[in-house]
């Protein structure tokens, strides 16, 4: 099927931490293949590996120096096939992450590039002079930290780095980079990959009148932690240019077979959704993701925000959502102020795997896995290093995958590149995988529900207006309907059912009794039509 990726749900693997088979304390492909049955025993689609490339690991892979072999941390090309064929016989589609919009500062371009002004890769990078008085060419500041410029002192220029100064921003302004990046994304489409994740999707384009950023336009009583978000980005990101960019990777991807594109969209929270809307309408990306919901806020007003705000702007286009990833707190701790870790965990579950869109889940997730707590002599992630103690990095997510209760949690033989903690192996397979009453027996009914229920894949979205801290929507129409509702907190509340309705699916802490529905601390009620009308909700006391 063509479209296959409409309404999919994807999980999301990070390759260092799945399953180390080689006993070197870091993950790799054949450890990955022997645990894809637990990835297919979920009723997922397909799987996202976070990148497997040749990269000095300076941001774990996602600086990479050979695009087209794989790191022999994580193995060798044939391990690579050897994944994809058991991935597809298992029916498991594969997206790999392509970080195109940067390399590794030790790849052979960028080496080439630093040597002069005027050899064949000096143009590949973006360069540029210094001020007269030696400062950098515009106010651009890094994601990780301090300027977005470095100096090289060969070619007495500056060069952009949007990350790392170990990580050079490609210039995609020239036309042989680009038609590079294709034959790139060619060569793994030949491979028989079913997709690519997009890292950092907004930022192949700089401004090339290198004009400087202004402030961001909300005031906040502190800086931030990190003074590259009291920018706006208008200039070092999200360019015009990038449109027609996509178009042609786009053009490439419809050469071949039912293929598809998430991009990840990194800019402020009222320009992202702009944007993922504008790379998702037309003949540019598939699908996109913001950090929309990867923040802080648990509530019925940025949930519904964020989705009515998705598909006002761009009724032609396809998001991706997440609640966790490689880059972001676990969402069971970063929302523990709004139930216990379990109820999140499967409140959350039910509220993703409801939404209009395509989903993607993270690994240990579908255990209710908590953030792990990292000490500073434990942090391997640059922007955790630099800047401690008030942003902790993303070590704390990246911990590894927790099979069983043993001291090393099935994951590996040898030393954990990671530690990993008696929290988080309290939360592991092996004994989620023999309780019905466990998260991880939860995520399989509720994956298989959404399968099961073509509204909740891809029927349209309406919202019921009700008071905070309620949630609810429908999705699709007719007796096929699903009226999905949501208490987001652990005190209880009511509501009236109007119209013939009965309970459907893996609710929770949910109750119906003629007309009222009761709704337990974090409860979810899944609701269908048992007559013609359709089904509406009204708040009581
Ligand atoms: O993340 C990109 C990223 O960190 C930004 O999009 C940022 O969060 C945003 O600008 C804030 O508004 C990707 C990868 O997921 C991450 O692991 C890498 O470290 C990073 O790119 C660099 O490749």
């Amino acid at each position: 099927m063509q479209d296959w990726w409409r309404g999919s749900v994807t999980y999301q693997v990070y390759p260092r931490s799945f399953q180390d088979d080689d006993g070197n304390g870091i993950g790799d492909l054949k450890g990955i293949t022997r645990r894809l049955p637990h990835i297919a025993s979920l009723g997922v689609d397909a799987i996202w590996l976070s990148p497997i490339f040749t990269s000095p690991q300076a941001d774990m892979g996602y600086d990479i120096s050979d695009y087209t072999d794989i790191d022999p941390l994580f193995g060798t090309l044939a391990d690579f096939d050897a994944l994809i064929a058991t991935a597809h016989d298992l029916g498991l589609k594969v997206f790999i992450d392509q970080v195109l919009s940067h390399s590794s500062a030790e790849h052979p371009f960028f080496r080439e590039s630093r040597q002069s002004r005027d050899n064949p890769r000096a143009d590949w990078y973006v360069w540029a002079e210094a001020h007269p008085e030696g400062s950098p060419p515009t106010n651009w500041l890094s994601v990780f930290g301090g300027p977005a410029w470095e100096w090289d002192t060969r070619r007495r220029q500056y060069y952009l780095h949007n990350f790392l100064p170990s990580q050079p921003d490609f210039n995609y302004h020239n036309p042989a980079v680009q038609d590079w990046a294709l034959s790139v994304l060619r060569f793994w489409l030949e491979r028989g990959i079913d997709g690519f994740r997009l890292d950092t999707v907004n930022y192949f384009f700089h401004d090339a009148r290198l004009r400087d950023n202004g402030p961001q336009p909300y005031a906040e009583a502190l800086p931030p932690v990190n003074p590259c978000d009291m920018q706006d980005g208008v200039y070092s990101k999200s360019r015009p240019e990038n449109l027609k960019w996509l178009e042609r990777i786009r053009g490439l991807l419809d050469e071949y077979d039912a293929r598809a594109t998430v991009g990840e969209v990194g800019d402020a929270p009222y320009r992202a959704v702009r944007i993922m809307a504008d790379y998702t309408t037309g003949k540019r990306l598939h699908m996109a993701y913001s950090f929309d919901m990867l923040g802080p806020d648990y509530s019925a007003k940025h949930f519904r925000s964020r989705i009515e705000g998705f598909f006002t702007g761009a009724p032609k286009g396809w998001p991706m959502w997440a609640f966790s990833n490689h880059d972001v707190t676990r969402h069971v701790t970063r929302w523990s102020d709004h139930g216990t870790t379990d109820a999140i965990a499967r409140q959350a579950a039910c509220l993703l795997l409801s939404f209009e869109g395509s989903i993607c889940l993270y690994q240990g997730e579908e255990l209710g896995q908590l953030e792990t707590e990292i000490t500073f002599q434990e942090l391997t992630d640059p922007p955790g290093i630099r800047f401690w103690p008030d942003y902790k990095g993303r070590d704390g997510c990246r911990t590894p995958m927790v099979w069983d209760a043993s001291a090393l949690a099935g994951f590996t033989t040898g030393t954990p590149w990671l530690p990993i903690k008696p929290p988080q192996r309290e939360r592991n397979v092996a004994d989620q995988m023999v309780d019905d009453t466990s998260v991880l027996a939860h995520y399989r009914r509720m994956i298989a529900f959404r399968r099961a229920t073509p509204a909740l894949i891809t029927g349209k979205t309406r919202f019921v207006d009700l008071p905070e801290p309620l949630l609810a929507f429908t999705r699709g129409t007719g007796t096929g309907a699903v009226l999905a509702v949501f208490n987001l907190s652990p005190d209880p509340h009511n509501l009236l059912v109007e119209g013939q309705a009965a309970l459907t699916g893996p609710g929770l802490a949910a109750d119906l009794a003629g007309r009222r529905l009761s709704l337990g601390p974090n409860a979810v009620a899944f609701l269908k039509p048992t007559g013609d009308q359709p089904i509406s909700l009204r708040h009581t006391t």
